[in-house]
């Protein structure tokens, strides 16, 4: 079994496995070890990562990127409806509302639903993790933003089931890096002893993550997470490019925002530039040939005049150290190090600003780029059967709290109840135990709408099924169990009647059960009638009962339906296949292009003997005709064509081939036979 983790960025994208010789972030067929975050679609295929970059500027209305924020958004969503402006590609409103992503891809107009496109994205990762490891990749961990919710992780994990993955966490970002951090520190404080608390700060492309987390032997404890979703290293780049924009208009006269592909050049060299700033503080060039209307374009800037122009970016990094402190209820002294990761933190003011707020020198004991991969690889590791790694125990947070709502024949007809608070621990389940006649709803929302980065804070509705009195008329103890899973998604996941007891009068009950940690699915093993009855007090002995598992429906939970996801799964295969089929064309008809130019260049080299010179210039002829047949009518044939033409042109040279290695051998061999002789 493999064992995998990927770092699914908005813009960049790490893969890291484990291997006999321990975890190792692995290259791609570029020999690059980040994968943009890229897919491009064409008429007869599709490009991702590297290959999908490449025609960001060329092909830009059908090239897809930043797309990681658009997961489980409506069109209309007023995020979405931010974004649209800066996308080249166009978006599409689905028929269940959400927002699709429009391009041409084999001649037709097609939308796909960001998780197809996250599928997609995912299919080309696992492809490279395949190919590094050498064997099939199913089994992986894949990192989340801590602040993502029910809907944007729900919508994640079914691109994972579209690429054919099995997750088995969706892991947090700040939470992965804690864990490549902490588990082979060897002087880790015992677990009685006082933790060692550390500040991870994350800074990618499109946001900033904050969490502080306590480290004993063997475990790891998320104190708190505060974040800025919105803040990010393009915000950076965006106040370069209206810069410039400005700027080329006074001085050029040219109107950028107008032509998308200038628009598109200008970001990138941009973004070169604010990376320049970051090692250099002197004046820097921009220089960008034939940019529009032919004309050639340059500008200055220094790191000085940036971060005067980036001060409002620059003024909200502290916001979130000082939440994720205050909820932590540490004070600065606790704090043993502060370990910074995500590209973005290479700014030389965001870095300063950090070190400044926790009065502490920031501590660089972690790859920045690749720690989130390595932490997924190593908590896919601990979670895997196949593999043996330190035992590690990982406690998360609920990111924002989450209260359940039902009907009540009270006078107000509702009962409330905040099932999990703001950083409790996370995974976990909690029994809640009701009184009921019938069937009945639990709607679920996040608790405070205005903390939330997504516009709604329901989460689902969960109808308990088959509720019926007791046989005196009395109202059934039904027992729910409410659950944040491994990957941070809630539901409520069971649900039983139980028979009727003494001494009972309230409507509702909790019953807190940690999960048990590290063990996957040892959750779904808890036997309902064994557990403690909640009502009897929590010192008598375990009670035997007599329960009736209720079936749930769920509802409004935002998810694919099974039947759209099968179809999603299918035509990513048939995709994926298509695509193969086109590069293996493609290699085909690049063996014919090598074999001419191998051939003719030898015709004049070291074939020249081989060959009388009436056969050469026929043949040289013929592969000066092959080579134009490759421009015209051999630019789009079948594979066969390709693979005939070559076995044609390999008869041809195939004796010369054979006289000029004969004849190289012969002296050798001469030479074998006289030292025998
Ligand atoms: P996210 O975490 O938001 O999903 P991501 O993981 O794709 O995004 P990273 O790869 O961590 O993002 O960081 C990419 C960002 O870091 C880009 O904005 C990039 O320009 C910026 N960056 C990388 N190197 C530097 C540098 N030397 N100086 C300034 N910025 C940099
Ligand atoms: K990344
Ligand atoms: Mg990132």
């Amino acid at each position: 079994m493999s064992v995998v983790g990927i770092d699914v960025g908005f813009q960049n994208c790490y893969i890291a496995v484990a291997r006999s010789g321990g975890i190792e972030t692995i290259a791609n067929e570029y020999s690059d070890r980040c994968t943009p975050a890229c897919v491009s679609f064409a008429s007869k295929n599709r490009m991702i990562g590297n290959a999908a970059k490449s025609q960001m500027i060329t092909n830009f209305k059908n090239t897809v990127h930043g797309f990681k924020k658009l997961h489980g958004r409506a069109f209309d969503d007023a995020f979405v409806l931010a974004e649209q402006p800066k996308l080249p590609y166009s978006l599409h409103k689905l028929p269940n509302g959400n927002a699709g992503i429009k391009v041409r891809y084999l001649d037709a107009d097609k939308v796909f639903t960001v998780e197809q496109i996250t599928g997609m994205l995912l299919s080309k990762l696992r492809e490279t993790s395949q190919s590094a490891l050498k064997k099939p990749v199913v089994d992986c961990v894949i990192s989340v933003p801590s602040f993502f919710t029910d809907a944007e992780r729900r919508s994640v994990f079914d691109a994972t089931q579209i690429a054919g993955l099995n997750c088995l966490r969706l892991i947090n970002d700040t939470t992965a890096v804690a864990l490549a951090y902490g588990i082979y520190k060897q002087d880790l404080p015992n677990p009685e002893e006082k933790p060692r608390n550390v500040v991870f700060v994350d800074m990618g492309h499109s946001s900033f993550q904050v969490s502080i987390t306590a480290f004993n032997k063997g475990k790891l404890k998320v104190l708190a997470t505060a974040f800025d979703p919105y803040l990010g290293g393009r915000n950076f780049d965006e106040a370069l490019v209206d810069y410039f924009c400005e700027e080329f208009k006074t001085k050029y006269k040219l109107n950028v925002r107008d032509n998308p592909r200038a628009l598109l050049r200008l970001h990138q060299e941009c973004e070169k530039l604010k990376k320049l700033m970051s090692a250099n503080s002197s004046d820097l060039p921009l220089n960008i040939e034939c940019f529009m209307n032919d004309i050639d374009v340059s500008g200055r800037m220094n790191r000085a005049q940036f971060e005067d122009m980036c001060a409002q970016y620059l003024m909200r990094v502290e916001m979130p150290l000082k939440t994720a402190l205050e909820q932590s209820k540490l004070s600065r002294d606790d704090v043993y190090a502060v370990e910074l990761v995500g590209g973005a933190t290479r700014i030389p003011s965001i870095k300063d600003r950090i070190a400044k707020y926790f009065c502490k020198d920031i501590s660089t004991t972690l790859n920045a780029d690749e720690a989130v991969a390595r932490g997924c690889a190593l908590q896919c590791a601990i979670l895997s059967p196949a593999f043996k790694v330190r035992e590690f125990s990982i406690t998360d947070v609920v990111t924002f709290p989450i209260t359940l709502r039902w009907k009540t024949p009270t006078e107000d007809g509702l009962g409330e109840c905040e099932v999990f608070g703001k950083n409790h621990s996370a995974p976990f389940s909690k029994v809640i135990t009701f009184h009921k006649k019938e069937p009945f709803d639990l709607e679920a929302f996040y608790s405070n709408p205005q903390e939330l980065p997504y516009p709604d804070h329901r989460i689902g509705c969960f109808s308990v099924q088959n509720v019926v009195p007791q046989p005196d008329g009395d109202s059934s103890k039904v027992k729910v169990k409410v659950r944040v899973n491994i990957h941070g998604i809630f539901s409520v996941s069971s649900a039983s009647l139980i028979e009727k007891q003494k001494g009972e009068g309230e409507d509702m009950q909790i019953d807190s059960e940690p999960m048990v940690q590290n063990e996957g699915r040892a959750e779904e093993q808890v036997s309902w009638s064994f557990l403690q009855d909640p009502t009897a007090g929590g010192s008598k002995p375990k009670v035997k009962v007599k329960s009736l598992d209720l079936p749930i429906m769920s509802s409004n939970i935002r998810q694919l339906d099974t039947e759209v996801l099968a179809n999603f799964v299918e035509s990513e295969r048939q995709m994926i296949s298509q695509d193969k089929l086109v590069k293996e064309v493609n290699d085909a008809k690049n063996a014919v292009e090598e074999y001419v130019y191998e051939l003719r260049e030898k015709l004049c080299g070291v074939y020249q003997n081989y060959i009388n010179e009436e056969d050469s210039n026929r043949l040289t002829l013929m592969l000066e005709d092959t080579e134009n047949w490759l421009y015209e009518d051999g630019e789009d044939q079948p594979k066969h064509v390709y693979e005939e033409k070559l076995d044609a042109l390999k008869r041809l040279g195939q004796p010369i081939q054979e006289r000029h290695i004969e004849h190289e051998d012969r002296p050798k061999a001469f030479e074998e036979l006289g030292k025998k002789l």
